[in-house]
Order: C-alpha cells, then sequence, then structure tokens
C-alpha cells in the first residue's frame, strides 16, 4: 500500500531517534521559555533544559496529566499567545470545565499530516470519496479526519454523526469508497443496511476507519461483514493532537498500530510507581509532543493500557507500534466515543432539587450501540409532595410530575454531558450507599 510520507514512515531506526533527540530538544528548550507550568516543573528539581539531551532522559521529567490541563483552563498550557492560534477544540463533556487545546497553522499542517498517513494506512487514496461520520465541533475527530483527507487528496463528505437513514441514503447515492467513525456507529449503520435489505456487496464502501473508544476483533468482524469493507483502528487524543497519533496498517490488521513517532514520542509506564517498562509489557500509554508549537505537553499521561513494540512491521514502517487499547487506569468512561466521568454527571444532579445526588450508572450493550441507564433516588421533600409510597414505572407513568422530573434529568444530561441515558427513579434511601469503602457507582456490563 503506497504510504503518504514514505521516507518518514520508513526512516532507518537510528536516523529516527536522531529526528526525535533534536525535535525533543527543541521543545524542551521552547517550553522551558514560554510555559511557566513546565518552568516551574523543571525548576522545582533543579533541572535545565540542556539536562535533557535526548528520549532517553525523559524519565527525569514528572508527566503532565489532566488535572494540569483542567487547573490551567483554558489557556494556561499554551505557548503562544492567543492571535497566533488557528483553532481550538475540547474534550467532550461541558460540565466542570473541558480540557481546552490549541493549534497554530503549522499544528493544523502536522495534524493533516499524520490524518492523512493514517488514512493511508487504512487504504485511503487520492480521488476516493470519504464518508466523515466522525462528529465536527469541539470534538476533534471531524475536522480531525476531515483536514487529513483534503490532504490526501480525497472527497470528503462532511455529514457528521446522527441521522442514520439519511447516511445510508448518502452512501447508496454517493457511493464513497471509505468511511470514518466510531466502531459503534459502523455497527450501527451495518444494522440499517441490514434493515433495508441491502447487502454488504451492493454497499460501495471498501475501507472503514475507525476510532474514538475501544474495540475487539469481535467489532471489527461484525463491520467487515455488515459493510463489506476492511476496518482498521485509529487511535489518539485530543491533548496530543486528536486522531492520528497512531493508525493500523489495512494489510496487517494484527490490532497493531504504528505510531507517528517523529511527531509524537511514546512510553509505557507502570501505573502504579510510573517507572518505564521494557517494551511488550503493558502499562500506561505517555506521550511528548515533539513538534507542537500552540500546546507542546511533555509526558502526558494518557491514562490508556497497552504496549508497544519496536519490531519493524510487515509495511515496512519503521515506527513503533501499540497494541489495541486494554483499558483506563482512571475512571473515565468511553460511551459511543464520548468521554464521561462520574463526576459530571454528579455535576448536573447537583443542580436538580427533586433528586438527590445518589446514583448508580449501569452501562450496557443492546446489540452494537451502548446504552447507558442512571438510577437515581428521587428527594425526600419532593416525594411527599407526590404522595407516592412506592415507585414503579406504572406510577411513574400515570403522574405527570415523575415523568417529566424523568425527562428534566436526561434533557440536562444530554445537554451538559452529550450523552443520551435513560433515567430510573428509585425511592428514596434505596441507591447504595458508601459504606467507608471505595463505593462502585458504575456497573459496566459490557463485554469487550
Ligand atoms: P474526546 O473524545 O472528548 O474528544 P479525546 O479525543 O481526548 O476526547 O479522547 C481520547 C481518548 O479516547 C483516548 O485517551 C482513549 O481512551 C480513547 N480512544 C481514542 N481512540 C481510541 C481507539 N482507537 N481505541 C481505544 N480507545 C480510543
Ligand atoms: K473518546
Amino acid at each position: 500500500m503506497p504510504m503518504f510520507q514514505p521516507e518518514l514512515e520508513t526512516l532507518p531506526r537510528p536516523k529516527l531517534t536522531e529526528l526525535q533527540n533534536q525535535r525533543l530538544r527543541e521543545q524542551v528548550a521552547y517550553v522551558y521559555e514560554r510555559v511557566p507550568f513546565y518552568r516551574r516543573a523543571f525548576d522545582e528539581r533543579g533541572l535545565k533544559p540542556s539536562d535533557i539531551r535526548g528520549v532517553e532522559d525523559l524519565p527525569k521529567l514528572p508527566f503532565t496529566k489532566k488535572k494540569d490541563l483542567r487547573e490551567t483552563y483554558p489557556f494556561g498550557m499554551f505557548a503562544v499567545p492567543r492571535q497566533e492560534l488557528a483553532r481550538i477544540h475540547a474534550s467532550s463533556g461541558t460540565t466542570g470545565k473541558p480540557t481546552v487545546v490549541g493549534y497554530t497553522k503549522g499544528d493544523l499542517e502536522i495534524f493533516a499530516e499524520v490524518v492523512a498517513r493514517s488514512l493511508a494506512a487504512a487504504g485511503g487514496r487520492p480521488g476516493m470519496m470519504l464518508h466523515n461520520a466522525y462528529g465536527y465541533g469541539l470534538f476533534t475527530g471531524g475536522l480531525g479526519l476531515h483536514g487529513g483527507a483534503e490532504k490526501l487528496g480525497m472527497v470528503v463528505v462532511p455529514i457528521s454523526g446522527g441521522m442514520t437513514e439519511r447516511q445510508v441514503m448518502l452512501i447508496q447515492d454517493f457511493k464513497p469508497e471509505m468511511i470514518a467513525c466510531t466502531p459503534s456507529y459502523a455497527q450501527t449503520l451495518a444494522e440499517e443496511f441490514k434493515k433495508r435489505g441491502i447487502a454488504p456487496e451492493e454497499i460501495s464502501l471498501q475501507y472503514a476507519i475507525l476510532g474514538a473508544e475501544p474495540w475487539t476483533e469481535a467489532i471489527r468482524k461484525s463491520v467487515d461483514e455488515g459493510l463489506g469493507v476492511r476496518a482498521t483502528n485509529i487511535y489518539g487524543l485530543s491533548e496530543i493532537i486528536g486522531p492520528g497519533v497512531s493508525n493500523e496498517d489495512v494489510n496487517e490488521r494484527e490490532g497493531l498500530s504504528y505510531i507517528w513517532e517523529d511527531h509524537f514520542y511514546p512510553e509505557v509506564v507502570d501505573p502504579e510507581t510510573g517507572d518505564p517498562l521494557p517494551e511488550g509489557q503493558v502499562g500506561v500509554l505517555v506521550f511528548t509532543t515533539l513538534t507542537k508549537k500552540a500546546m507542546p505537553i511533555l509526558r502526558y499521561w494518557t491514562g490508556d493500557l497497552t504496549y508497544i513494540t519496536r519490531e519493524p512491521g510487515p509495511s515496512g514502517r519503521t515506527h513503533a507500534r501499540m497494541a489495541q487499547i486494554k483499558g483506563r487506569t482512571d475512571d473515565m468512561l468511553i460511551v459511543r466515543g464520548v468521554n464521561v466521568y462520574p463526576t459530571q454527571i454528579e455535576a448536573v444532579l447537583k443542580e436538580i432539587p427533586e433528586v438527590v445526588p445518589h446514583y448508580q450508572i449501569v452501562l450496557t450493550r443492546q446489540g452494537p450501540l451502548d446504552e447507558m441507564e442512571l438510577k437515581l433516588e428521587v428527594a425526600e421533600p419532593f416525594f411527599r409532595e407526590i404522595g407516592q409510597k412506592v415507585l414503579s414505572d406504572e406510577v411513574i407513568e400515570a403522574d405527570q410530575r415523575l415523568a417529566h422530573l424523568r425527562e428534566k434529568v436526561a434533557r440536562k444530561i444530554k445537554d451538559n454531558v452529550g450523552i443520551s441515558v435513560k433515567v430510573s427513579l428509585l425511592n428514596p434511601g434505596t441507591a447504595p450507599r458508601s459504606e467507608g469503602g471505595k463505593l462502585r457507582r458504575v456497573a459496566d456490563l459490557r463485554k469487550l
């Protein structure tokens, strides 16, 4: 398969290391000069930028974590004045503060290049049409794939997410060769085609580039068969750039994705101690940006668990490969590609006087789609006002005040967190309470 930047993608390992070392030295000097957060981190440890001579010195530096981005909200981690920015993105979830990231024109150029590499690895070619069903907006997915596809010379259909019937119609009419979306949405589309009696061979799509949430070989098989495509994995996160940090090659598909290492230096560390782990061992994936200007980041703790290998892959690319994400170290849930923290749900519940913020989240997978049920208690005073003794579905349907409350909670969660939930109301005092230990508010019954 032709590569987008063959020279860089197959750079011999010693040359790649040399390039990384040189770029790292520049990036470190740059952040020390421009980002007070990093200057302090260096000074506190008695480190000078010149102490970091190459990637092997990275373990001397502390990690950067999500909380550091939250504490410097919105622009505290930026290395350029706002006039020099070209674009802002932010993580999904708007309750509490989102994590905001910025790009210069040059950063957007790099973003487009790494996504173009990813699309080419996934089977994309100039002149092919890409049906881009990733969400457009603050989320990096839609615009990220868009920029990369244009860079590669593809024809982009910026359909964004939702309105599945319309998507199916446009796929039939426009006949795109490739689709980009979350793996769960690809399954939804496959089901919609099936419902209409359209066979996979009749669907024009040949390739699918899927990411933003964890998935498995079983899901790959169902998408491959359901849409008649060869699906590959695209991985990324907004803090590093967005999608296109790594991608599988469509001819390998062994679950290993090439990390575009000349821009993002990967480490895998022990989740408990933070010590670097040897290749092949599962730990937390940590990235250092080597070329970013608006928001360079050193040793970013992704929370994603996986391993990497530097064995060159069959495609001839020399860059390290990472295995599919095996889980996360924090309490972040990914529901239909959207990042959700239970604390975001709590913040919404605190604003609704008719309920108490004792709740339980139950995640299941109905067919291809994640379903989230939120079980929560009606507040005592409201309960008395209603004059009900025991809540049941029939009672709730019969009493408008309860039915409205359920709708109100669902709408507020949708508006603030960006996901649809099924709300179940419980009698006061019946949600699980902490008994000193760690309360498990989330029951994740999805089988990955
Ligand atoms: P948002 O979705 O709110 O924009 P991010 O882009 O920062 O937020 O989400 C990044 C996270 O999504 C990653 O840290 C990882 O947990 C998850 N993710 C992204 N792509 C994949 C993938 N291909 N496989 C598994 N998890 C993924
Ligand atoms: K995500």
